[in-house]
C-alpha cells in the first residue's frame, strides 16, 4: 500500500486487508495487527485538512493520513496540558478518576498497578517499542518495564534544558549557543524562544525520534516477525520553536494571518475563566511589545510543519515495510494551544484553542471518512483494544470509536468532557461548549452561532434545559489530587520511586 496516491492503492489496500481478515494467513493463524502510535505535542486544530487555521499551513503528510482514515474533527484531549493528557490517553481514566491533574505528579508510583496501552500490548505478545515524548518527557515518565527499547529524548542540542532545573538528570549544564535567544526576543527567556539552531537536521531530537521509528519499520521481515506497537511522540510544535530553517521559509510574515480576536472578549467571563485567560500572558504581552506576534505565529506554523515531514518519513517507511498492509496508524495531539485567542498564550485553558486536537484512526478494513461527532482521547484505548482484539478494561473511562469507524455518521449522544486541575471541566457536544469552574462559574457557547466562543450564554434562560444536560456529563466525585513529585524519592538509574512518608517502593524496570 502507498499513503502517497489516495486512489487506487486504497481499493487494493480493502481487498487485501479483507482477505487477511477473512481468511487468515496460509499457516491458519489470523494475524494481529501492528499499531504504529503517533502523537504531536501541543499541536492545535491549524492543521490543513482541520481547518483551524486561517491561512495557509502546509501539512501535506497529516492531510493524506487523514485521507487514509477516519479523520475526527471534533476531537478533544481529556486534560489541556501535557501531563494529565497523556497520563489518560495511556491509562484510559479521567483526571478525575486518577487525581494525575497537573504536570507535577508521576504516574506509575500513583497507580502501580495501571495496565498502560503499551504494556497491555506487551502483555499480549506484542514487541513494544517506542520512542520521544509519548507520557509526558520529564524524567520517569517512561519506566523501561513499559517497554521492549524506548529511545528518550535528550535535548543535547536544546536550549531548553538549561533552564533553572534539568528535566533530565541525564543531561548536562552546557551554556547557550552563540546567537541565543534566536527569536531576538530577550524577555521571553529559553522557553519560548524560536528560529532554527546551529546544527544538522539530523541532530534535533525530533528528527533522532523519527530516525529510530523508521529504523524499526526497515528492520521488519515479514510474516515471522511478532506484531509490533510502535510509539512516536514528537515534540514540535511545542515550545521552544526550534526548527530548521527550511521549515520557516515555507511561511512569508506577509501571509501570517494572526488569529481573531474580539474586543470585549472577556467581558462575560466568571472569574475562574478570567484567571485562566490571565494565566503566562506575561508571554503574550512581550511578544507584542517586541512586535513579534506574526513572527511567533510563523514559527508555530513552522513547528506544525516541521512535525508533518517527520512524519511523513515514517509514513513512508510504514509503506515501503512488509507491515503496510496490516497496520493500524493512530495519530493525535495531546491538546491545543492559544495564540492570543481570548487574550491567551499557552495552553491549559477549557476553550476550543486548547482542547481541539487533530485525530485520525486509520484501520485496516475500515473505510476512511470524516466523523464530526464529538469524541476524546480517552477512547484511544478502548478503541485500539477492540482493534487488535484484545481483552477490555472495565476501569477505562472511555468508549470505542469502532461504531464511527464502521459509519461516521452513526448515532452517537456522548459529548467529550474535558477537565483541568480538580474541579474543572467542559464538555463539548455536536453544537455546544459548556464549562464548569470549580467555583461554579459557568460558560455556555453556541458553535453553531459563534465558532470563537464570544459570547457566553450561560446565563441565557432559553439555553437552560442544554446547560443541565451538559452538566450531567460531569464528574460528580473528583478524586483527590495526587501526591507530587516531592512526595516520592526518585533513583532514575534504579528506576525506582521510595514514597518518603510510607517508604513504599515502586518499581518502572522489571
Ligand atoms: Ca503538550
Amino acid at each position: 500500500m502507498s499513503l502517497r496516491s489516495p486512489r487506487f492503492p486504497l481499493l487494493q489496500w480493502f481487498c487485501i486487508t479483507a482477505i487477511v481478515f477473512a481468511g487468515g494467513r496460509a499457516d491458519g493463524a489470523t494475524p494481529k495487527p501492528n499499531v504504529l502510535f503517533l502523537c504531536v505535542d501541543d499541536m492545535k486544530d491549524w492543521v490543513n485538512c482541520l481547518g483551524g487555521y486561517e491561512g495557509q499551513v502546509h501539512t501535506p503528510n497529516i492531510d493524506r493520513l487523514g485521507e487514509r482514515g477516519v479523520l475526527f474533527t471534533n476531537a478533544h484531549c481529556a486534560s489541556p496540558k501535557c501531563a494529565p493528557s497523556r497520563a489518560a490517553i495511556l491509562t484510559g481514566m479521567r483526571p478525575s478518576t486518577t487525581g494525575l491533574y497537573d504536570n507535577g505528579h508521576w504516574w506509575l508510583p500513583n497507580l502501580p498497578n495501571v495496565v498502560t496501552i503499551p504494556q497491555h500490548f506487551r502483555n499480549h505478545g506484542y514487541r513494544v517499542a517506542g520512542a520521544g515524548k509519548i507520557f509526558h518527557h520529564t524524567a520517569g515518565n517512561h519506566p523501561p518495564n513499559q517497554w521492549d527499547d524506548f529511545r528518550r529524548l535528550t535535548f543535547q542540542e536544546d536550549p531548553w534544558f538549561r533552564g533553572v532545573k534539568l528535566n533530565y538528570p541525564w543531561s548536562k549544564h552546557t551554556p547557550y549557543p552563540a546567537g541565543f535567544p534566536f527569536s531576538g526576543v530577550k524577555k521571553l527567556g529559553h522557553e519560548n524562544d524560536w528560529g532554527p539552531l546551529p546544527i544538522e537536521d539530523h541532530q534535533y531530537d525530533d528528527a533522532v525520534t523519527t530516525d529510530f521509528t523508521v529504523d524499526f519499520l526497515r528492520q521488519r521481515t515479514g510474516d515471522s516477525d511478532a506484531p509490533f506497537f510502535l510509539a512516536c511522540g514528537l515534540f514540535r510544535p511545542h515550545l521552544p520553536w526550534y526548527v530548521p530553517q527550511k521549515y520557516f521559509d515555507k511561511y512569508t510574515l506577509d501571509e501570517i494571518v494572526l488569529p481573531p480576536v474580539m474586543d470585549g472578549d472577556l467581558d462575560d467571563l466568571p472569574a475562574a475563566g478570567l484567571k485562566l485567560a490571565k494565566d503566562r500572558r506575561g508571554d503574550f504581552d512581550t511578544i507584542r511589545k517586541a512586535d513579534t506576534w506574526k513572527h511567533a505565529v510563523r514559527a508555530y506554523l513552522a513547528s506544525i510543519t516541521c512535525a508533518d515531514d517527520r512524519l511523513g518519513h515514517v509514513l513512508d517507511a510504514l509503506d515501503k515495510s512488509p507491515d503496510a498492509d496490516n497496520t493500524i496508524v493512530v495519530l493525535w495531539s495531546d491538546h491545543g494551544w492559544h495564540l492570543g485567542e481570548k487574550q491567551h498564550w499557552h495552553k491549559s485553558t477549557l476553550w476550543e484553542e486548547s482542547t481541539r486536537v487533530p485525530f485520525i484512526v486509520c484501520a485496516p478494513g475500515y473505510r476512511p471518512g470524516t466523523c464530526s461527532r464529538p469524541v476524546s482521547l480517552l477512547d484511544l484505548y478502548p478503541t485500539l483494544n477492540e482493534l487488535a482484539g484484545l481483552d477490555s478494561i472495565d476501569s477505562h473511562d472511555g468508549k470505542s470509536l469502532v461504531p464511527l469507524l464502521r459509519n461516521p455518521n452513526v448515532d452517537w449522544n456522548r459529548p467529550a468532557v474535558i477537565e483541568y486541575r480538580r474541579g474543572n471541566a467542559a464538555v463539548r457536544s455536536d453544537r455546544y461548549r459548556f464549562i464548569r469552574y470549580h467555583d461554579g462559574g459557568e460558560e455556555l457557547y453556541d458553535h453553531e452561532t459563534d465558532p470563537h466562543e464570544w459570547k457566553n450564554l450561560a446565563a441565557s434562560p432559553e439555553h437552560a434545559a442544554v446547560r443541565k444536560e451538559l452538566a450531567g456529563w460531569i464528574a460528580k466525585d473528583w478524586a483527590p489530587s495526587a501526591p507530587t513529585k516531592g512526595a516520592f524519592r526518585f533513583d532514575y538509574k534504579a528506576f525506582t520511586w521510595t514514597n518518603k512518608k510510607s517508604g513504599k517502593v515502586t518499581r518502572g524496570k522489571d
